[in-house]
């Protein structure tokens, strides 16, 4: 990434000196005015090839007057190690949303950029009563499944559970204990035409239907076929379960094959491992998915963790 730094006489000028000098692909990284009453902006252009933001909007539209303390922002993006193109983007809508806030408040502003950039689900959202959980082997789906039951009985929805897992050796055994316990019917379909027949008839019959789908090596061609083969004949809220710990490219890298395939939605796991949530964020923005739930234990009773604007903000911020 190469930064330039630049000293107009105003963000017109700057803007303009900014896209001759770098291009129209640069990024305005901040922006601050100096003591003699010019404007102070750093701007950035990456090198690697942009996954999808578009700082045209903002250079048409941000302006001078719109000026809020943004270096707290960018060091908490840092700390947690969200990709560069992603904390540009954050602290670009920051400051777009900045120039409503009148009293510059960073939480706030924050949290409406958030709200602006992702979208977040409901755990009980019951406009998708279909719910297909896919993700990497040992990823927490079935976990996430068992806690999603448990606070489905909780809200007095009845849910069944479908395993379509049929490759890992007692992965329905594990499934259909907690199942059992959470008095939950449990069904088996080995082929996505079953899976087909089964969704139409527990359609009619439960609140939730919870899709349980073979832990995958995404890097493995026919494994992905697999799960890609139920994504394809069933329609169905599909989310991607993920390690909120695992290494930020490689996770992009392996929601961008989940995302090839259907996941609109990403529940990150194991959170309650992980005090850098780069990952997460950056996996949601570049792979176009917006946020489910979280886990935070691997206790079935304690559930999942909503995710919304608010928690998401605090988490950045890290405030306890
Ligand atoms: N600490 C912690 N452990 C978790 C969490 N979610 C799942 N686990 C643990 O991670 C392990 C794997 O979880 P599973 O739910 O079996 O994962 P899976 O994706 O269904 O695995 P496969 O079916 O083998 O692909 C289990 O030991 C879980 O108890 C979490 O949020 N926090
Ligand atoms: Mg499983």
């Amino acid at each position: 990434m190469k930064i330039k730094q630049i000293i107009a006489a105003n963000m017109t000028e700057a803007l303009m000196q900014i896209k001759s000098e770098l291009g129209d692909d640069a990024i305005i990284i901040s922006s601050e005015k100096t003591s003699d009453g010019k404007i102070l902006v750093s701007a950035a252009i990456d090198e690697q090839e942009e996954l999808f933001f578009d700082d045209k909007e903002e250079a048409q539209t941000i302006s001078p007057s719109a000026i809020f303390e943004e270096r707290h922002l960018r060091d908490c993006l840092e700390y947690h190690g969200v990709l560069d193109v992603v904390a540009s983007k954050i602290l670009a809508t920051a400051r777009q949303e900045s120039q409503y806030e009148t009293d510059k408040d960073e939480k706030k502003i924050l949290v409406k950029t958030l709200k602006k950039l992702y979208a977040f689900s409901e755990i009980l959202d019951m406009r998708h009563p279909v719910k297909l959980f896919m993700g990497t082997s040992g990823s927490g789906k079935s976990t996430a499944i068992a806690k999603v039951a448990t606070q489905a009985k909780m809200s007095k929805i009845s849910s069944c559970i479908i395993s379509t897992d049929n490759v890992r050796a007692g992965a329905n055994k594990q499934l259909e204990a907690f199942a059992e316990i959470l008095d939950v019917d449990f069904y088996f379909c080995k082929d996505s035409q079953e899976l087909s027949l089964k969704v139409k008839d527990c359609k009619n019959k439960y609140g939730l239907v919870l899709i349980d789908t073979p832990g995958i090596n995404p890097f493995i061609e026919k494994e992905v076929k697999r799960v890609s083969e139920y994504c394809q004949t069933i329609q169905a809220q599909k989310i991607l379960t993920m390690d909120a710990g695992r290494n930020t490219m490689e996770a992009v890298e392996i929601g961008e094959i989940f995302m090839d395939i259907g996941a609109q939605f990403l529940l990150p796991t194991r959170l309650d491992l992980t005090r850098r949530i780069g990952t997460v964020l950056s996996v949601a923005a570049c792979c176009d998915m917006g946020y489910y739930a979280a886990s935070v234990s691997s206790s079935i009773a304690n559930g999942l963790a909503e995710i919304n604007q608010e928690t998401l903000a605090k988490l950045i911020l890290s405030e306890d």
